[in-house]
């Protein structure tokens, strides 16, 4: 309410022209109050040593699929850790932040038995994010292939995203980052500038159909100066994606340097500003741009300063707590925590409250029983579910 407040405030005074349209993209938005957290849940531990655990998927039958930074693929069945990975992983590079990053399940899995990975893949000198496909069989991964990957090799260990999330046409969004922090460079300048390189995948989210090929209906895909898989662009890192299959809405979280963390309603062909426009600051001090919003750039719904380092993101759409439905839940590796993200009906962040994990939280998602997943980024990392208490 107070932001609120300071908002109406600015409007009554030197604003008037830019608060009677508040969705204009040029309206800087206002980070919100972070409330103590809610009430009417416990957190149980279901599951130790996962070694750095970075993302989870269930198939139809709640079998459920975890990956782990160095390359692993694990599976968890009646709630017990198989102690044998998945064989036919492929080979990741987890220098930094790589890793075996995104699982996740075809929607029509129960027939064609796909599931999809996404991973560093290189040496430390010249790598980039893959997406494969392979088809599992209860122990085995079989028949993989990499359906796509950034075209553009690079060097570091920063930035490779990523996240996949699958839209009701059965095409999939991907969320790749824009290869890393100064010094690194691509093509004779900083590599963050390909965010807005329309020629490049990097610092964007493509759209594949799911054998990796582009969609003709992508929103570059008739543009010969662009990359035809490109949807969005001007992103930094986006480690959170997610769809409310209610509104069409696409949301993400994605990292900005020192704090300017952000969460964005992210749509067809829209330009998120990175390094353009951004609420960040340099690691090591300074302005990346004194620009925060401009007219044709969409500006976050909010953002975090200082950072909260966002990763998994998830809408909530179950029964098992009917007062969290619609809303996001924001993992966040620096602040420890889960964001609960209350939206309004026009998509806009109503409040913010916190639940204290107490280890970087790398993923968080609904599971198919109702009830909400956190998974820790430690060397022996948790699985720890989010359970009401007194139903
Ligand atoms: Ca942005």
């Amino acid at each position: 309410m107070l932001n609120r407040s300071i908002l109406g405030i600015t409007c009554l005074g030197i604003a008037i022209a830019s608060c009677s349209s508040p969705t204009v993209s040029t309206v800087p938005p206002v980070p919100e109050a972070v409330a103590a957290s809610p009430q009417g849940f416990r957190q149980t531990t279901v599951l130790t040593g996962l070694a750095r655990p970075w993302s989870m998927a269930w198939l139809p039958d709640s079998t459920m699929l975890i990956t782990e930074k160095t390359g692993q693929l694990r599976v968890v069945r009646n709630g017990k850790l198989d102690p044998n990975a998945i064989a036919g992983v492929p080979e990741v590079m987890s220098t930094g932040q790589g890793a075996l990053m995104d699982v996740s399940i075809h929607p029509r899995f129960a027939q064609n038995r796909l599931i999809y990975l996404t991973y560093s893949h290189g040496t430390p000198d010249s790598n980039r994010t893959r997406l494969a496909r392979a088809t599992f069989d209860g122990k085995a991964l079989r028949d993989l292939k990499v359906i796509f990957e950034v075209t553009q090799a690079k060097s570091g260990g920063q930035h490779f995203g990523s996240r996949i999330v699958w839209l009701p046409d059965n095409t999939m969004l991907v969320a790749i980052g824009d290869g890393g922090n100064p010094p690194v460079e691509l093509e004779g300048d900083l590599i963050r500038k390909q965010a807005q390189n329309l020629r490049s995948r990097l610092g964007k989210i493509v759209r594949l159909n799911d054998d990796g090929s582009i969609p003709r209906d992508n929103p570059f895909a008739t543009n010969p100066n662009a990359d035809s898989a490109i949807w969005s662009y001007g992103h930094r890192n986006i480690q959170g994606l997610t769809f409310d299959s209610n509104t069409k809405r696409v949301w993400s979280t994605e990292h900005g340097a020192s704090g300017g963390d952000e969460l964005n309603l992210v749509e067809a062909g829209k330009n998120y500003g990175w390094p353009i426009v951004t609420y960040s600051q340099e690691y090591f001090g300074g302005e990346i741009s004194q620009e925060r919003s401009r007219p044709g750039f969409v500006s976050p719904k909010t953002y975090w300063t200082p950072a909260t380092a966002p990763s998994g993101l998830t809408f909530y759409t179950g029964d098992r707590f009917p007062a969290w439905r619609g809303n996001l839940f924001a993992g966040g590796l620096v602040s420890q925590d889960v964001r609960r993200i209350e939206l309004d009906q026009a998509g806009n962040v109503k409040s913010q409250q916190s639940i204290k994990i107490g280890q970087r939280v790398r993923d968080v998602r609904q599971g198919p029983d109702g009830l909400l997943y956190v998974l820790t980024d430690a060397s022996n990392g948790r699985l720890i579910r989010l359970e009401p208490t007194g139903s």
